[in-house]
């Protein structure tokens, strides 16, 4: 296989006399190639094969220990101009990123099988999707795309039909972590990776391509590429809302797009479309519809259980990849919360110790195609993607952040949007546990400058009135011995019934200063275990602790200098008033 697109092919070759491989394979995306591809890895010791009668088709990488998750610190938007990047990203000149990444990829892939692989971010017939391609020298990468992405011979004809296409390389290089590096060149629609084989450094169609690059072209072309799920809730009736939301890394964006009703509520339904990434639209009639870029999930393991996901439980019993996780006696994957069985090997591949760490990688990950979920919307592949009725935002707060509440209008909502801030988790190096803002969970994926972001958002408002309407969650509020306040995952369905009430103006609220609260009896709890003090406090606001939030917020909003938007200026010194 080889390609008629000159661009494509000039680029192939530019790449291999770099990189000097021993030789090249275009993949075409097919299972024969994907199964060869496996075979290959087990033979070479990348992957190991798990319990084939308990799994089937399902196989454990180990990766190097130092490799785990993403490096933001190492992550560099590379635009011309310095200020076009913002505070909000590390940057590099453009021409030092390259001289840098050409030093490294220098020969880099001798004695090695130099990967091409066309893929496609979004239903392949979508006007919506853009394609891509990606270089690499990984195995494991070629793997985990086929299951990500539309990837193959399909979307290599796409692309020489439209011409362009994002260019990625990717070189698993030393694995050392002072020479990784994780390059984003927008203007150029290109990004270079070297020194990580983990997947938001590796996979580049995803965060890369599909946020850090996207969010770039969506600014310029008038649409959103954003860090969210996308669900279908299909009432008894019949009727079904579609809801997008964004959530930081490892805060349950995957078990909220793959809820299952609790009992109460066994004739609703939830469907998902996608549970990381959204690229959002406005159609002809002015509403906003959305695509889901991937075609599979790379979700966080731990915690799966058949009580907290359990479609996901289910999923990841065949066909599935499973990035660091431990095993037990018997050869089955074996991860933290799993509630059964019980660990042999770590995911070191050590022998177990009990107090020694856990057996699985608090960021260890699952990849495995979308079709295998049995919540997967039909529409998810509809090139014209779902019409959104609501947008949510969340972060994981201990406190502060009530359950819910709604924004006031589209402006307000950009303003509580750019307000998440959350506690950090597995999913990036560095330290766990700590408060930190990430405007829209975009922190880490946003490829321009926050200012610029933020006045793009409230552009939508001068566009079309009937944008759906913006919301705020906190799963995660805890008492003083750190206790969840709310039971979460299956019962969280009771606030997005609210929050479609509200969007269908069914439902009363109350009017705060940061928005619109629930009445006492709006959310049905009766059946749950909240006594009513705990329930009071979830849909309240602690005055004190928000002025203090609106003065830190307003400082780091101020940071952004002129660019800022006035508009959010005003948003934020009318709720700051409102609380005075
Ligand atoms: O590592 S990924 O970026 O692919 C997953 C995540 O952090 O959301
Ligand atoms: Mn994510």
């Amino acid at each position: 296989m080889t390609t008629k697109n000159q661009a494509l092919a000039a680029w192939v070759q530019e790449i291999a006399d770099l990189t000097r491989p021993q030789n090249i394979v275009w993949c075409d995306g097919s299972e024969a190639e994907y199964d060869r591809m496996i075979e290959l890895m087990i033979s070479d010791g990348g992957l190991s094969p798990l319990n084939s009668e308990t799994h089937p088709n399902c196989y454990l990488h180990l990766s190097d220990p130092q490799d785990v998750a993403r490096v933001e610190h190492l992550t560099f938007i590379c635009s011309q101009d310095k200020q076009d990047a913002g505070d909000n990203n590390n940057w590099m000149e453009p021409a030092d990123a390259k001289a840098k990444m050409n030093d490294l990829y220098e020969g880099c892939m001798q004695g090695r099988t130099m990967y091409v692989i066309p893929y496609c971010m979004g239903p392949i017939d979508s006007p919506f999707s853009r394609c891509g391609v990606e270089i690499t020298d990984s195995p494991y990468v070629v793997i985990n795309m086929k299951l990500m992405t539309r990837m193959g011979q399909k979307s290599l004809e796409r692309i020489e039909k439209e011409g362009t296409f994002v260019k990625g390389l990717h070189s698993t290089g030393e694995l050392d972590p002072d020479k990784r590096f994780i390059m984003h060149f927008p203007e150029e629609l290109s990004i270079m990776s070297y020194g990580s084989g983990y997947g938001g450094n590796a996979l580049l169609g995803k965060k890369c391509h599909a946020l850090r690059i996207a969010s770039w072209q969506a600014r310029q072309e008038g649409w959103l590429a954003e860090h969210m799920l996308i669900l279908g809730l299909e009432s008894p009736e019949g009727e079904t809302h579609y809801i997008a939301a964004a959530f930081p890394s490892a805060c349950g964006k995957t078990n909220l797009a793959m809820l299952i009703p609790p009992e109460k509520y066994k004739d609703w339904k939830i469907w998902t479309l996608g549970d990381d990434i959204a690229w959002l639209h406005m159609d002809d009639q002015g509403q906003l519809r959305a695509i889901n870029p991937e075609a599979g999930y790379f979700g966080v393991v731990p915690g799966t259980n058949a009580k907290t996901n359990r479609n996901a439980y289910d999923m990841i019993k065949q066909n599935t990849i499973f990035t660091n996780v431990g095993t037990t006696e018997d050869n089955q994957p074996w991860w933290e919360d799993k509630k059964e069985g019980a660990p042999s090997t770590d995911w070191k591949g050590n022998p177990y110790k009990d107090g020694a760490g856990p057996a699985a990688h608090p960021n260890s990950r699952f990849t495995v195609s979308a079709t295998e979920n049995r919540a997967y919307s039909s529409l998810a592949e509809a090139p014209e993607g779902v019409s959104i009725s609501a947008i949510v935002f969340g972060g994981r707060r201990k406190e502060l952040a009530p359950l819910v509440y709604e924004a006031k209008s589209w402006e307000h909502g950009v303003l509580i949007g750019a307000g998440v801030a959350s506690e950090t988790t597995a999913a990036a190096t560095g330290q766990v546990g700590v408060v930190r803002r990430d405007p829209m969970a975009m922190k880490p994926f946003c490829g321009y400058n926050f200012a610029d972001y933020w006045s793009h958002w409230l552009s939508f408002a001068e566009r079309t009135d009937t944008l759906p309407k913006i919301f705020h969650v906190n799963w995660f509020r805890q008492d003083d011995d750190g206790n969840f306040l709310w039971p979460g995952f299956s019962e969280n369905l009771r606030v997005l019934q609210w929050i479609i009430q509200r969007c269908e103006g069914e439902s009363e609220a109350v009017e705060s200063a940061i928005g619109y609260l629930p009445k006492e009896d709006g959310i049905d709890i009766a059946d749950l275990d909240i006594d009513p003090d705990t329930w009071k406090s979830l849909i309240s606001i602690n005055d004190d602790q928000w002025r203090k939030e609106m003065t830190e917020f307003g400082e780091y909003l101020d940071s952004f200098g002129d660019r800022l938007p006035k508009k959010l200026k005003e948003k934020h010194q009318e709720v700051s008033a409102l609380l005075a």
